[in-house]
Protein backbone atom coordinates (compact mmCIF):
# COMPACT_ATOMS: atom_id res chain seq x y z
CA UNK A 1 0.00 0.00 0.00
CA UNK A 2 1.25 3.23 -1.02
CA UNK A 3 1.81 5.89 1.42
CA UNK A 4 1.00 9.48 0.58
CA UNK A 5 1.47 12.83 2.80
CA UNK A 6 -0.80 15.67 1.98
CA UNK A 7 0.45 19.30 3.58
CA UNK A 8 -2.73 21.75 2.86
CA UNK A 9 -5.30 18.41 3.23
CA UNK A 10 -7.85 20.64 4.81
CA UNK A 11 -7.71 22.92 1.47
CA UNK A 12 -10.18 23.00 -2.01
CA UNK A 13 -7.16 20.76 -3.59
CA UNK A 14 -6.69 18.55 -0.14
CA UNK A 15 -10.04 17.29 -0.15
CA UNK A 16 -10.22 15.94 -4.08
CA UNK A 17 -6.77 14.36 -3.62
CA UNK A 18 -7.41 12.42 -0.32
CA UNK A 19 -10.64 11.09 -2.33
CA UNK A 20 -9.13 10.39 -5.38
CA UNK A 21 -5.71 8.72 -3.46
CA UNK A 22 -7.82 6.31 -1.20
CA UNK A 23 -10.02 5.55 -4.30
CA UNK A 24 -6.59 4.29 -5.59
CA UNK A 25 -5.89 2.13 -2.43
CA UNK A 26 -2.97 4.76 -0.97
CA UNK A 27 -3.65 5.20 2.84
CA UNK A 28 -3.06 8.99 3.26
CA UNK A 29 -1.61 11.25 6.16
CA UNK A 30 -3.43 14.67 5.98
CA UNK A 31 -1.37 17.74 7.95
CA UNK A 32 -3.77 20.08 9.81
CA UNK A 33 -3.28 23.24 11.40
CA UNK A 34 -4.12 24.12 14.79
CA UNK A 35 -8.02 26.21 15.00
CA UNK A 36 -9.21 27.08 18.06
CA UNK A 37 -12.91 25.80 16.48
CA UNK A 38 -11.52 22.49 16.48
CA UNK A 39 -14.11 21.00 13.71
CA UNK A 40 -13.12 24.10 11.58
CA UNK A 41 -9.50 22.18 10.67
CA UNK A 42 -11.49 19.15 9.09
CA UNK A 43 -14.26 20.31 7.44
CA UNK A 44 -13.72 19.84 3.96
CA UNK A 45 -12.32 16.15 4.74
CA UNK A 46 -14.93 15.54 7.35
CA UNK A 47 -16.58 12.27 5.23
CA UNK A 48 -13.30 11.14 5.60
CA UNK A 49 -12.12 10.36 9.09
CA UNK A 50 -14.34 7.50 9.47
CA UNK A 51 -11.85 5.84 6.79
CA UNK A 52 -9.14 3.32 8.15
CA UNK A 53 -7.10 4.09 5.77
CA UNK A 54 -6.85 8.69 6.37
CA UNK A 55 -5.59 10.22 9.25
CA UNK A 56 -4.88 13.76 10.41
CA UNK A 57 -1.99 14.94 12.38
CA UNK A 58 -1.29 18.55 13.48
CA UNK A 59 1.59 20.21 11.94
CA UNK A 60 2.43 23.40 10.43
CA UNK A 61 5.00 23.90 7.00
CA UNK A 62 6.79 26.69 8.44
CA UNK A 63 7.93 25.02 11.78
CA UNK A 64 10.85 22.93 10.67
CA UNK A 65 11.16 20.38 13.38
CA UNK A 66 7.62 19.53 12.99
CA UNK A 67 8.17 19.10 9.59
CA UNK A 68 11.49 16.88 10.07
CA UNK A 69 9.52 14.77 12.69
CA UNK A 70 6.42 14.43 10.95
CA UNK A 71 8.38 13.38 7.71
CA UNK A 72 10.80 11.00 9.44
CA UNK A 73 7.80 9.27 10.96
CA UNK A 74 5.04 8.92 8.20
CA UNK A 75 7.75 7.75 6.01
CA UNK A 76 5.78 8.72 2.56
CA UNK A 77 6.19 7.44 -1.05
CA UNK A 78 4.83 10.44 -1.79
CA UNK A 79 4.46 14.10 -0.51
CA UNK A 80 1.91 16.40 -2.03
CA UNK A 81 2.78 19.90 -0.92
CA UNK A 82 -0.73 21.91 -1.31
CA UNK A 83 0.18 24.36 2.07
CA UNK A 84 -0.13 27.62 1.23
CA UNK A 85 -1.87 31.23 1.77
CA UNK A 86 -3.19 31.17 -1.80
CA UNK A 87 -5.19 34.35 -2.05
CA UNK A 88 -3.38 36.60 -4.28
CA UNK A 89 -5.17 39.47 -2.91
CA UNK A 90 -4.32 38.83 0.62
CA UNK A 91 -0.92 38.65 -0.36
CA UNK A 92 -0.51 42.35 -0.96
CA UNK A 93 -1.73 42.92 3.02
CA UNK A 94 0.43 40.03 3.76
CA UNK A 95 3.65 39.85 1.75
CA UNK A 96 5.71 38.65 4.63
CA UNK A 97 3.57 35.96 5.90
CA UNK A 98 2.35 34.33 2.46
CA UNK A 99 6.17 34.50 1.42
CA UNK A 100 6.93 32.31 4.67
CA UNK A 101 4.38 30.04 4.38
CA UNK A 102 4.50 29.67 0.29
CA UNK A 103 7.99 30.24 -0.10
CA UNK A 104 10.39 29.39 2.39
CA UNK A 105 7.68 26.55 3.44
CA UNK A 106 9.11 24.22 1.09
CA UNK A 107 12.35 24.75 2.00
CA UNK A 108 10.98 22.13 5.39
CA UNK A 109 9.89 19.82 3.58
CA UNK A 110 13.00 20.09 0.56
CA UNK A 111 15.42 19.98 3.66
CA UNK A 112 13.55 17.02 5.68
CA UNK A 113 13.47 14.73 2.55
CA UNK A 114 17.30 15.08 1.91
CA UNK A 115 18.42 15.17 5.54
CA UNK A 116 16.35 12.38 6.28
CA UNK A 117 17.06 10.74 3.17
CA UNK A 118 13.69 9.45 2.51
CA UNK A 119 13.13 7.73 -0.56
CA UNK A 120 9.89 9.58 -1.95
CA UNK A 121 8.43 11.60 -4.75
CA UNK A 122 7.35 15.22 -3.59
CA UNK A 123 4.75 17.15 -5.80
CA UNK A 124 5.02 21.11 -5.17
CA UNK A 125 1.90 23.25 -6.36
CA UNK A 126 3.49 25.73 -8.35
CA UNK A 127 0.83 27.85 -10.13
CA UNK A 128 0.23 29.93 -13.26
CA UNK A 129 0.11 33.44 -11.01
CA UNK A 130 4.10 33.04 -11.39
CA UNK A 131 3.80 34.15 -15.08
CA UNK A 132 2.24 37.36 -14.10
CA UNK A 133 1.87 39.50 -17.68
CA UNK A 134 4.41 37.42 -19.84
CA UNK A 135 2.73 35.45 -22.61
CA UNK A 136 4.04 33.70 -25.95
CA UNK A 137 3.20 35.03 -29.50
CA UNK A 138 0.27 32.49 -29.71
CA UNK A 139 -1.31 34.18 -26.68
CA UNK A 140 -0.44 30.79 -24.61
CA UNK A 141 1.55 30.26 -21.36
CA UNK A 142 4.07 27.27 -21.10
CA UNK A 143 6.88 25.92 -19.29
CA UNK A 144 9.32 27.93 -21.44
CA UNK A 145 7.77 31.18 -21.22
CA UNK A 146 9.20 33.44 -19.27
CA UNK A 147 8.09 34.03 -15.37
CA UNK A 148 7.45 37.33 -14.36
CA UNK A 149 4.95 37.36 -10.84
CA UNK A 150 2.91 40.68 -10.52
CA UNK A 151 1.80 39.57 -6.80
CA UNK A 152 3.92 38.60 -3.25
CA UNK A 153 1.95 35.78 -3.92
CA UNK A 154 3.23 34.68 -7.05
CA UNK A 155 6.67 35.82 -6.19
CA UNK A 156 6.68 33.29 -2.95
CA UNK A 157 5.83 30.28 -5.44
CA UNK A 158 8.47 31.19 -8.02
CA UNK A 159 10.52 31.57 -4.97
CA UNK A 160 9.51 27.68 -4.16
CA UNK A 161 10.05 26.96 -7.66
CA UNK A 162 13.15 27.68 -7.80
CA UNK A 163 14.15 26.26 -4.96
CA UNK A 164 12.51 22.66 -5.90
CA UNK A 165 14.33 23.02 -9.29
CA UNK A 166 17.46 23.66 -7.46
CA UNK A 167 17.13 20.53 -4.81
CA UNK A 168 15.91 18.54 -7.82
CA UNK A 169 19.77 18.96 -10.07
CA UNK A 170 21.83 19.34 -6.92
CA UNK A 171 20.83 16.69 -4.89
CA UNK A 172 18.25 14.50 -7.17
CA UNK A 173 15.16 15.22 -5.23
CA UNK A 174 12.36 14.02 -7.11
CA UNK A 175 10.68 17.00 -6.81
CA UNK A 176 7.57 17.44 -9.56
CA UNK A 177 6.46 20.90 -9.72
CA UNK A 178 2.76 21.08 -11.63
CA UNK A 179 2.09 24.63 -12.65
CA UNK A 180 -1.48 24.98 -12.40
CA UNK A 181 -4.13 27.23 -13.77
CA UNK A 182 -7.15 27.99 -12.02
CA UNK A 183 -9.11 25.59 -10.80
CA UNK A 184 -12.18 25.45 -8.88
CA UNK A 185 -14.97 23.35 -7.90
CA UNK A 186 -18.12 23.73 -4.86
CA UNK A 187 -15.62 23.66 -2.28
CA UNK A 188 -13.49 26.68 -3.65
CA UNK A 189 -12.89 29.12 -0.91
CA UNK A 190 -15.77 31.82 -1.05
CA UNK A 191 -13.21 34.68 -1.24
CA UNK A 192 -11.90 33.60 -4.77
CA UNK A 193 -14.43 35.03 -7.47
CA UNK A 194 -15.64 31.68 -8.80
CA UNK A 195 -16.66 30.78 -5.24
CA UNK A 196 -17.76 34.23 -4.42
CA UNK A 197 -19.80 34.93 -7.71
CA UNK A 198 -21.81 31.69 -7.00
CA UNK A 199 -22.51 31.47 -3.86
CA UNK A 200 -23.96 35.87 -3.51
CA UNK A 201 -25.61 35.42 -6.68
CA UNK A 202 -27.77 32.37 -5.12
CA UNK A 203 -27.92 34.44 -2.19
CA UNK A 204 -29.63 37.23 -4.21
CA UNK A 205 -31.60 34.77 -5.84
CA UNK A 206 -32.96 33.89 -2.48
CA UNK A 207 -33.72 37.22 -1.39
CA UNK A 208 -31.06 37.21 1.29
CA UNK A 209 -28.37 39.68 -0.04
CA UNK A 210 -29.42 42.57 -2.52
CA UNK A 211 -26.05 42.78 -5.22
CA UNK A 212 -23.29 40.83 -5.74
CA UNK A 213 -20.03 43.13 -5.60
CA UNK A 214 -16.84 42.72 -7.64
CA UNK A 215 -13.90 44.35 -8.92
CA UNK A 216 -12.44 43.39 -12.26
CA UNK A 217 -14.19 41.61 -14.68
CA UNK A 218 -11.91 42.43 -17.98
CA UNK A 219 -9.40 40.07 -16.56
CA UNK A 220 -9.51 36.31 -18.32
CA UNK A 221 -8.66 33.08 -16.49
CA UNK A 222 -8.22 29.35 -17.35
CA UNK A 223 -10.48 27.61 -15.22
CA UNK A 224 -10.64 23.66 -14.90
CA UNK A 225 -11.89 21.22 -12.43
CA UNK A 226 -9.92 20.55 -9.05
CA UNK A 227 -11.26 17.19 -9.46
CA UNK A 228 -9.29 17.22 -12.54
CA UNK A 229 -6.99 18.50 -11.66
CA UNK A 230 -5.63 16.60 -8.48
CA UNK A 231 -5.78 13.57 -10.87
CA UNK A 232 -2.98 15.77 -12.85
CA UNK A 233 -1.32 15.37 -9.83
CA UNK A 234 -1.31 11.98 -9.22
CA UNK A 235 -0.56 11.00 -12.83
CA UNK A 236 2.91 13.59 -12.66
CA UNK A 237 4.00 11.48 -9.46
CA UNK A 238 3.90 8.36 -11.43
CA UNK A 239 6.44 9.72 -14.29
CA UNK A 240 9.70 8.39 -14.12
CA UNK A 241 11.99 11.56 -14.51
CA UNK A 242 11.17 14.64 -12.09
CA UNK A 243 10.13 17.47 -14.23
CA UNK A 244 7.65 20.80 -14.55
CA UNK A 245 4.39 20.13 -15.98
CA UNK A 246 1.59 22.60 -17.17
CA UNK A 247 -1.92 21.38 -16.21
CA UNK A 248 -4.42 23.30 -18.03
CA UNK A 249 -7.40 23.33 -20.48
CA UNK A 250 -6.51 26.00 -22.70
CA UNK A 251 -9.56 27.70 -22.67
CA UNK A 252 -9.76 31.16 -21.03
CA UNK A 253 -12.92 32.90 -19.90
CA UNK A 254 -13.21 36.48 -18.52
CA UNK A 255 -14.80 37.27 -14.91
CA UNK A 256 -17.73 39.37 -17.78
CA UNK A 257 -18.42 35.62 -18.96
CA UNK A 258 -18.70 34.30 -15.35
CA UNK A 259 -21.18 36.82 -14.53
CA UNK A 260 -23.26 36.46 -17.51
CA UNK A 261 -23.72 33.06 -16.93
CA UNK A 262 -24.14 32.81 -13.21
CA UNK A 263 -26.75 35.47 -13.50
CA UNK A 264 -28.59 33.63 -16.63
CA UNK A 265 -28.88 31.17 -14.54
CA UNK A 266 -30.51 32.47 -11.85
CA UNK A 267 -32.66 34.89 -13.72
CA UNK A 268 -30.32 37.87 -11.90
CA UNK A 269 -29.89 41.22 -13.53
CA UNK A 270 -26.36 42.66 -14.00
CA UNK A 271 -27.99 46.42 -14.15
CA UNK A 272 -30.07 45.86 -10.53
CA UNK A 273 -28.07 43.18 -8.85
CA UNK A 274 -23.88 43.69 -9.67
CA UNK A 275 -21.44 46.43 -8.45
CA UNK A 276 -18.03 47.23 -9.12
CA UNK A 277 -16.01 48.32 -6.27
CA UNK A 278 -12.65 49.54 -5.97
CA UNK A 279 -12.03 47.38 -2.86
CA UNK A 280 -11.83 44.31 -5.12
CA UNK A 281 -9.27 45.65 -7.36
CA UNK A 282 -6.09 44.98 -6.62
CA UNK A 283 -2.24 46.99 -6.72
CA UNK A 284 -1.75 45.12 -9.88
CA UNK A 285 -3.79 42.59 -12.03
CA UNK A 286 -2.88 39.87 -14.25
CA UNK A 287 -4.65 39.80 -17.65
CA UNK A 288 -4.50 36.94 -19.15
CA UNK A 289 -3.49 33.19 -18.00
CA UNK A 290 -4.12 30.59 -20.83
CA UNK A 291 -2.25 27.53 -20.54
CA UNK A 292 -0.66 25.08 -23.34
CA UNK A 293 -0.34 21.85 -20.91
CA UNK A 294 0.79 19.60 -24.58
CA UNK A 295 4.13 18.55 -22.43
CA UNK A 296 2.17 17.07 -20.15
CA UNK A 297 -0.66 15.38 -22.10
CA UNK A 298 2.00 14.06 -24.23
CA UNK A 299 3.83 12.44 -21.21
CA UNK A 300 0.38 10.63 -19.42
CA UNK A 301 -2.58 11.05 -22.02
CA UNK A 302 -4.53 13.45 -19.18
CA UNK A 303 -6.95 15.55 -20.49
CA UNK A 304 -9.85 17.52 -18.45
CA UNK A 305 -12.96 16.02 -18.44
CA UNK A 306 -15.01 18.90 -16.86
CA UNK A 307 -15.68 21.60 -18.79
CA UNK A 308 -16.44 25.31 -17.19
CA UNK A 309 -19.87 25.77 -17.95
CA UNK A 310 -20.61 22.18 -15.82
CA UNK A 311 -18.46 23.16 -13.27
CA UNK A 312 -20.69 26.13 -12.79
CA UNK A 313 -23.70 24.45 -12.95
CA UNK A 314 -22.56 22.26 -10.47
CA UNK A 315 -20.68 25.01 -7.72
CA UNK A 316 -24.68 26.23 -8.59
CA UNK A 317 -26.78 23.48 -7.47
CA UNK A 318 -24.20 22.56 -4.40
CA UNK A 319 -24.76 26.23 -3.28
CA UNK A 320 -28.76 26.29 -3.79
CA UNK A 321 -28.65 23.10 -1.90
CA UNK A 322 -27.13 24.79 1.40
CA UNK A 323 -30.70 26.98 1.66
P1 LIG B 1 -6.66 26.43 -0.43
O1 LIG B 1 -8.05 25.91 -0.54
O2 LIG B 1 -6.42 27.83 -0.06
O3 LIG B 1 -5.87 25.47 0.59
C1 LIG B 1 -4.64 25.83 1.12
C2 LIG B 1 -4.26 24.82 2.20
O4 LIG B 1 -3.00 25.19 2.76
C3 LIG B 1 -5.25 24.74 3.38
O5 LIG B 1 -5.39 23.39 3.75
C4 LIG B 1 -4.53 25.52 4.46
O6 LIG B 1 -4.87 25.14 5.79
C5 LIG B 1 -3.10 25.09 4.18
N1 LIG B 1 -2.11 25.94 4.83
C6 LIG B 1 -2.03 27.31 4.81
N2 LIG B 1 -0.99 27.71 5.53
C7 LIG B 1 -0.39 26.62 6.06
C8 LIG B 1 0.72 26.38 6.90
N3 LIG B 1 1.45 27.38 7.39
N4 LIG B 1 1.05 25.11 7.22
C9 LIG B 1 0.31 24.07 6.75
N5 LIG B 1 -0.77 24.22 5.96
C10 LIG B 1 -1.11 25.48 5.61
O7 LIG B 1 -5.88 26.18 -1.82
P2 LIG B 1 -6.21 25.18 -3.02
O8 LIG B 1 -7.06 25.89 -4.00
O9 LIG B 1 -6.62 23.87 -2.48
O10 LIG B 1 -4.78 25.08 -3.71
C11 LIG B 1 -3.82 24.11 -3.28
C12 LIG B 1 -2.42 24.59 -3.61
O11 LIG B 1 -2.30 24.79 -5.02
C13 LIG B 1 -2.03 25.92 -2.98
O12 LIG B 1 -0.66 25.88 -2.66
C14 LIG B 1 -2.27 26.95 -4.07
O13 LIG B 1 -1.44 28.06 -3.88
C15 LIG B 1 -1.89 26.13 -5.30
N6 LIG B 1 -2.58 26.49 -6.53
C16 LIG B 1 -3.94 26.61 -6.55
C17 LIG B 1 -4.59 26.88 -7.73
C18 LIG B 1 -6.09 27.02 -7.79
O14 LIG B 1 -6.58 27.62 -8.76
N7 LIG B 1 -6.83 26.45 -6.84
C19 LIG B 1 -3.84 27.03 -8.92
C20 LIG B 1 -2.46 26.87 -8.87
C21 LIG B 1 -1.83 26.58 -7.66
P3 LIG B 1 -6.04 25.92 6.62
O15 LIG B 1 -7.31 25.24 6.19
O16 LIG B 1 -5.65 25.68 8.03
O17 LIG B 1 -5.99 27.36 6.22
O1 LIG C 1 -10.40 33.99 -8.13
P1 LIG C 1 -9.22 34.87 -8.00
O2 LIG C 1 -8.95 35.48 -6.68
O3 LIG C 1 -7.99 33.99 -8.51
P2 LIG C 1 -6.49 34.36 -8.97
O4 LIG C 1 -6.08 35.68 -8.48
O5 LIG C 1 -6.41 34.13 -10.43
O6 LIG C 1 -5.65 33.25 -8.18
C1 LIG C 1 -6.06 31.88 -8.16
O7 LIG C 1 -5.48 31.21 -9.24
C2 LIG C 1 -4.03 31.10 -9.19
C3 LIG C 1 -3.60 30.34 -10.45
O8 LIG C 1 -3.51 31.22 -11.53
C4 LIG C 1 -3.67 30.36 -7.92
F1 LIG C 1 -2.32 30.17 -7.87
C5 LIG C 1 -4.14 31.16 -6.72
O9 LIG C 1 -3.83 30.43 -5.53
C6 LIG C 1 -5.66 31.30 -6.80
O10 LIG C 1 -6.23 30.03 -6.65
O11 LIG C 1 -9.29 36.06 -9.06
C7 LIG C 1 -9.48 35.83 -10.44
C8 LIG C 1 -9.72 37.14 -11.14
C9 LIG C 1 -8.68 38.23 -10.83
O12 LIG C 1 -8.32 38.87 -12.03
C10 LIG C 1 -9.42 39.20 -9.93
O13 LIG C 1 -8.98 40.55 -10.05
O14 LIG C 1 -10.98 37.66 -10.70
C11 LIG C 1 -10.83 39.05 -10.48
N1 LIG C 1 -11.87 39.50 -9.52
C12 LIG C 1 -12.83 40.43 -9.79
N2 LIG C 1 -13.56 40.64 -8.70
C13 LIG C 1 -12.00 39.09 -8.26
C14 LIG C 1 -13.07 39.82 -7.73
N3 LIG C 1 -11.31 38.20 -7.52
C15 LIG C 1 -11.70 38.00 -6.24
N4 LIG C 1 -11.02 37.09 -5.50
N5 LIG C 1 -12.72 38.71 -5.67
C16 LIG C 1 -13.44 39.65 -6.37
O15 LIG C 1 -14.35 40.28 -5.85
Amino acid sequence: MKKALIYGVSGQDGRYLSELLLEQGYSVVGVVRRQSVAENQTTRVEHLLSNPNFSVVYGDITDPLRVYDTIKQVKPNEIYNLAAQSQVQNSFNMPRYTGEVAGLGVLNILNAILSEGIDCKMYQASTSEMFGNSIDEDSYQRETTPFNPVSPYGSAKLFAHNLCQNYRDSYGIRVFCGILFNHESPYRGSTFVTGKVVKDAVLVANGKKEKVVLGNLHSARDFGHAKDYVRAMQMMLQLEKADDFVVSTGISHTINYLVDYVFEKLNLDRAKNLEISNKYLRPNELHLLRGDSAKFRRKTGWKPEISFESMLDEMIEHQKNKF
